[in-house]
């Protein structure tokens, strides 16, 4: 129970709470045992005394009872639920903060179905271990020791008698639960295994229709689905022998006690009032016997849900502010690399002792091969990454010294792959400023050349656009994000310039659009337009994550090496075109 015991650090706040409940479970479980005892007087003020009106007082009693003790049942339930709901709230909101606040190795290390799966399949599990089990085990020890103490009282022949069973019913269900519960596990991991397939399909089913990979699709999902469903049988099976087999016990065990009290009526050592009672009694005491099989199931599956969420919780945000770390303030937008090395795994460098060094309102261009290592370069600036060795500085400082929040508020990043949120356009572009006005809104889109293809849409800046924009094209999306980028207006842009190819008009805005968002800040683009390159004020070419050529595109195309192979190879065909 090691991961479930963390989560009670949780239950801290709810403190008052739990008391509040507590108290109203012992209350209505000792109400719970008192009616036995007042059927008990009633059957023998009927048998023996014959008195009409004190059965009915009986009955009175009994009534006030039910009531009372439905109303604190009532207390109790509601004030469980709201500690167990607000428990999960809690949880909740913690995990997914930290799950944003984890860095980007995190995330590419981690299908996104897993830490779906965390958000709700765990979340279910820990619910229902608080919700029923945890606090159904004081209930259910008290009704234990009460319905015992009860039986002893009235007599302990047949308290034994009424006991005979219970180890019995106890060897059964902890058996069956020891059956169950790794069952339960594996068919809890088939489930993540679905839902994980389906996040996946349904995020690319255009690959899969564009392949015509229906079929096969369908049929490896009903594969998953055919295992879960085995597995789902197989638990029957078990409950199949162990749910009847229960039954069978506890019946077996009320008939031994009857005809024992049976037995004791007829010789006149026991009343028929105290065997009525007893009766009673001995459900009490099979009942919290019976759940305890599926308590331990409860408690390993809510141990499994814990020790998921721990992993995620407690993995270290490695990317996060020191202590003392500074706000940048004004910003001049230098940018120094000193002898830099990264690797996204230990030991496995993709970039090699880079240095490099881009002055205020300078325009860097990053070429290279595909997998030289130019996404990696610029990632460091806005420290989606920290660097295994030297320095990254932003106006001298080192990256890792400024707090996150400050530091990518003055980097603005457009990434190689254009992503959009399902809202209006609007929105989207003001992402990073949700207080930006209209007017701003519009300034930053005609910087991106966005603003009229935007306003050619009959809702203008409110259309909606679907999950990752997915109702705009290709150009549109990626000026947006340029959009996007221009309303934080920073001081330092860097940009991965996707290669999609688009028209030969949409190449011309987007063109424009990034010459525009450069203007007046210190750029690093990666690029691999003509156009781009030629304003750039430098060029770095990147080989193997080693900084292997470096100057203007004049001195480039004269040294003769990687830029000029580059150039006559891809970019010289743009000369006439651009
Ligand atoms: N790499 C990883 N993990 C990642 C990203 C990249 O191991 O999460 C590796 C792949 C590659 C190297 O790092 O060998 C450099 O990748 P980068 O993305 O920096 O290359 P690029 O120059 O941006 O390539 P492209 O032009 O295809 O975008
Ligand atoms: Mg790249």
């Amino acid at each position: 129970m090691r991961y479930t015991l963390r989560v009670f650090r949780y239950l801290r706040a709810y403190r008052g709470r739990i008391i509040q409940t507590m108290a109203f479970l012992v209350i209505t479980t000792l109400l719970g045992l008192a009616p036995p005892r007042l059927i008990q007087g009633m059957v023998d003020t009927a048998t023996r005394l014959g008195s009409r009106s004190v059965v009915a007082l009986f009955g009175i009693g009994l009534l006030c009872i039910a009531i009372v003790s439905a109303l604190f049942a009532a207390a109790q339930r509601y004030s469980m639920a709201t500690i167990v709901h607000g428990l999960i709230y809690d949880i909740r909101n913690a995990l997914y903060e930290q799950i944003l606040h984890l860095p980007f190795g995190f995330h590419d290390q981690t299908p996104t179905g897993y830490l779906i799966s965390r958000m709700t399949s765990d979340m279910e599990a820990l619910s229902m271990f608080f919700g029923f089990g945890l606090g159904n085990i004081v209930g259910m020890v008290i009704t234990f020791l009460g319905a015992l103490i009860m039986l002893v009282a009235m007599s302990w022949q047949l308290a034994l008698v009424a006991l005979a069973t219970v180890p019995f019913l106890a060897m059964t269900t902890l058996r069956s639960s020891n059956l169950l519960g790794p069952q339960f596990l594996g068919l809890r991991r088939q489930f993540a295994r679905v839902t994980a397939q389906l996040q996946e399909n349904f995020a690319g089913v255009r690959v899969v229709k564009a392949f015509a990979r229906e079929q096969h699709e369908v049929i490896k999902f009903d594969r998953q689905l055919d295992d879960f469903m085995v597995r789902r049988l197989k638990l029957a099976r078990v409950f199949m022998i162990y749910m009847p087999s229960m039954g069978f016990l506890t019946n077996l065990g009320m008939v031994l006690m009857l005809t024992y009290g049976g037995y004791a009526v007829i010789t006149g050592s026991m009343s028929l009032g105290q065997l009525v009672a007893s009766q009673g009694y001995m459900m009490m005491l099979t009942g919290p016997i019976r759940m305890i099989g599926w308590m331990v199931i409860n408690a390993q599956r809510a141990e499994a849900a814990a020790e998921h969420l721990a992993e995620v919780l407690e993995h270290e945000r490695l990317i996060a502010d020191r202590l003392d770390a500074i706000d940048l303030g004004e910003v001049r937008g230098e940018i120094r690399f000193e002898n830099v090395s990264f690797g996204y795994e230990e030991g496995a460098y993709v970039l090699h002792n880079c240095s490099l060094e881009v002055k205020p309102n300078e325009t860097l261009a990053v070429m290279g091969a595909t997998g030289s290592g130019k996404t990696s370069v610029i990632n460091l600036i806005p420290r989606f990454y920290d660097v295994n060795e030297g320095r990254v500085l932003i106006d001298g400082h080192d990256v890792r010294d400024i707090k996150l929040a400050s530091l990518r508020q003055h980097v603005g990043t457009i990434f190689q792959e254009a992503v959009l949120f399902s809202g209006t356009i609007a929105e989207n572009i003001a992402y990073g400023r949700p207080d930006a006005t209209q007017e701003e809104i519009e300034r930053a889109a005609k910087m991106a050349q966005a603003h009229e293809f935007i306003t050619r849409f009959p809702n203008g800046y409110q259309t909606h656009v679907g999950e990752r924009g997915m109702t705009l094209s290709g150009g549109q999306r990626q000026r947006m994000t340029i959009a996007r980028a221009m309303l934080l207006d920073p001081r330092i842009l860097i940009m991965d310039d996707s290669t999609s190819s688009v028209d030969v008009e949409t190449e011309y805005l987007i063109q424009q659009a990034m010459l525009e968002g450069m203007r007046g800040r210190t750029s690093v683009v990666i690029a691999h337009r003509l156009s781009t390159v030629k304003n750039a004020d430098r060029i770095i070419v990147l080989d193997k994550g080693v900084i292997a050529e470096e100057g203007t595109h004049e001195e480039l195309l004269a040294l003769g090496g990687h830029y000029r192979q580059i150039y006559d190879t891809q970019l010289a065909d743009q000369e006439e075109a651009g």
